[in-house]
């Protein structure tokens, strides 16, 4: 059996969230059985045009998928992906997730905390919980495969130990705390795809952090059960760019020179590229730092880290002072007179750089 392996739409996000996870749910639609890893929505209250999107895409998929019946129990279901909620999803005890919602409407399979069996094989999940709680949370559900099929356990949670490219993980749970002798282990919440043994993290189809990760394809594994191998099928998606411009002592018409060699850089596609570019700069002198740059080849956000050179010495030079013992002194020192003593000197220590350089 083919089985496509997908999570993280986050529907509801923007308009992409929308056309990419129409997208991956067409083209999941030539396998066999389609399984989504948590996160369809972007939030745990859709609003009513959301859900309709959502309605909408989940009775076309039912239509195009090729007969399967779908058990849990007695309950039978008909040609529908199976799902567990995301941490998005979730809802205080009792009251019930759009999950639970769509399952009862017959378009889904919620497979959180029950066995659903297709064919030969047996499927479990967990829905996701917060990091601090999934340890105790797979300890206390207790899950285990059953004999003599193919088991596979669904999760949407951080696991801290699996290797791949920017693991800053610290929180969550480690792979010695899943539940032992699963054939093969699926996972959302992780928003770019790798495979790290027989666990298949597929990833969002759609970029939320604009993070550098975030610039690799999305789409979604598609799993043999008779090879045991998965393969990624991509996705048309907009691409996003990440780059970083470091400056010194430099001026607002070189940075924006360098933010235009940027876009001249970025490969034109359809639909437009999102570019991100982080500006690290120190200013020769003052200036207006409330500049635009005009672009109609790309989506750009520019990330502004840019004192002027002057502000940066005051900064250092106030920094270095023993303010606790000598504040009247200190601010005496860089030779203004104010009483907002106190403030500049919390938003220096929590970094807030512009509001400390709109105190100075
Ligand atoms: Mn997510």
């Amino acid at each position: 059996m083919k089985i496509a392996v997908m999570s993280d739409f986050h529907l509801g996000y923007n308009e992409d969230s929308f056309t990419q996870a129409r997208e991956a749910l067409e083209k999941a639609s030539a396998f066999d059985l389609i399984i989504i890893c948590g996160d369809l929505f972007d939030s745990r209250n859709p609003n009513q045009e959301t859900i309709y999107e959502a309605v909408k895409m989940l009775a076309e998929t039912k239509k195009k998928l090729k007969p399967l019946k779908i058990t849990q129990g007695d309950a039978e279901f008909q040609n529908v992906p199976i799902v567990i909620p995301g941490t998005h999803e979730r809802k205080s005890k009792g009251m019930p997730n759009i999950i639970q919602i769509l399952h009862e409407s017959g378009l889904l399979v919620n497979t959180h905390a029950v066995k659903t069996r297709v064919e030969n094989l047996s499927i479990q999940g967990m829905a996701g919980v917060p990091d601090d709680l999934s340890t105790q949370a797979l300890n206390a559900m207790n899950f285990e495969p059953e004999k003599n099929l193919f088991n596979i356990f669904l999760l949407h949670q951080t696991i801290k130990n699996i290797e791949e490219p920017s693991s800053d993980f610290q929180d969550g749970i480690s792979t010695s705390d899943l539940p032992k002798n699963f054939d093969l282990y699926c996972n959302g919440h992780i928003h770019h795809h790798f495979i790290f043994k027989n666990i298949l993290i597929p990833g969002s189809t759609v970029v939320t952090q604009m993070k550098k990760v975030e610039t690799n394809s999305k789409g979604f594994y598609v799993y043999d059960t008779e090879s045991k191998k998965a393969e990624f099928q991509e996705i048309k998606t907009r691409k996003l760019y990440v780059s970083e411009i470091s400056l010194e002592n430099t001026s607002v018409k070189e940075i924006k020179e360098k933010i235009e060699d940027e876009i001249a850089k970025t490969p034109a596609s359809i639909p437009l590229p999102m570019l991100r570019i982080i500006v690290n700069a120190t200013l020769k002198e003052k200036e207006d730092l409330d500049f635009k740059i005009k672009t109609s080849k790309v989506l750009l956000t520019v990330e502004k880290n840019i004192t002027s050179s002057t502000l940066k010495d005051k900064i250092n030079q106030l920094r270095s002072m023993d303010y606790k013992n000598n504040r009247q002194k200190s601010i005496e020192m860089v030779g203004k007179k104010f009483d907002k003593g106190d403030e500049l000197f919390e938003a220096l220590e929590k970094g807030e750089m512009e509001k400390a350089a709109a105190l100075l």
